[in-house]
């Protein structure tokens, strides 16, 4: 590093953003500091942490004077603090494809928070508040179209009308990682890059649920970047080891109970799709 100032990122041990931040720092090489947030306490809502990210939401990196929020521009940040083990691709167009990826992973964070929200965490949340908490909770939201999304999707589930917009996400995101995987060994070329960093704990997430349905036979590509990111050793220290395999369990025997229904879902989207092509 260029610098000794300390690297603090402050995560949460199961959010996937989060996890996308880890993967990179591990890819890097770097030593950091791990603050981490109880999600589901509302530790992010606190006035301290607000200060660092006022959206309450993880993660967010400290290094020195300097706060750094929304995980695709950490990844681009701590690349840029030394030379060592460079996340970016060198050639200009995979460079042009890795940022798309990045800006894309706004929109694929959205639909994996809807679908997490929408199963396990729905349950996890009304079987441990009452209305009342969770009205409290949703009230802590400082943005109010996260708010209103969380509220809608705590009183739908996976009825909510956010699931539209975001399996049109995931069916682009799955057709254009396939395009790209059919090319290349990895997304963005043939070496390992930031591209795959950004997307790897989002697909991770997916398949821990029980859903990776999803892509499995209509893009098989995805499965073997899934197995081959897993080999990593980054997967292991910055996804792997923070679920124990207990709770790792419990997320694909939870999500996997909603699979019938979210493939239902899905199925009609698809066969929408194709009766519009017709
Ligand atoms: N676009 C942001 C998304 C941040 C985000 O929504 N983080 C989630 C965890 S993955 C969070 O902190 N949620 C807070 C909550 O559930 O209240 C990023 O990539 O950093």
């Amino acid at each position: 590093m260029s610098d000794d100032k300390m690297i603090t990122l402050y995560h949460g041990s199961t959010s996937v953003c989060s996890a996308k931040v880890r993967v990179g720092l591990a890819e890097k090489g770097l030593d950091w500091k791990g603050e981490l947030l109880d999600l589901m306490a509302g530790e992010q809502f606190d006035p301290g942490y607000l200060a660092l990210n006022p959206e309450g939401v993880v993660p967010t990196l400290v290094h020195g004077d300097l706060v750094v929020r929304e995980s695709s521009l950490i990844l681009e940040y701590i690349d840029d603090l030394s030379g060592q083990n460079r996340l970016m691709p060198a050639d200009p167009a995979a460079v042009v494809a890795t940022r798309h990826w990045l800006l894309k992973c706004l929109d694929i964070h959205a639909a994996i928070n809807t679908l997490t929200y929408a199963t396990i965490q729905r349950a996890n949340i009304l079987a441990a508040k009452t209305p009342e908490q969770i009205a409290a909770m949703v009230a802590r939201i400082p943005k109010p179209r996260a708010a209103a999304k969380r509220r809608d999707i705590l009183d739908n589930g996976l009825a909510s009308f956010h699931l539209e917009a975001d399996f049109y996400t995931l069916h682009k995101t799955f057709t254009d990682m396939s395009a790209s995987l059919n090319r290349t060994k990895w997304l963005a070329g043939e070496q390992h890059s930031m591209a795959d960093i950004a997307l790897i704990a989002y697909v991770d997430r997916l398949d821990r649920l029980g859903f990776n349905g999803l892509w499995s036979s209509r893009f098989p590509e995805m499965t073997d970047w899934l197995i081959a990111s897993r080999q990593r050793a980054s997967y292991l220290t910055a996804i792997d080891a923070f679920s124990t395999a207990d709770a790792a369990r419990k997320m694909r025997a939870d999500g996997s109970a909603y699979w019938p229904e979210l493939n239902r879902i899905w199925q009609a989207m698809l066969d929408g799709q194709t009766a519009g092509a017709a």
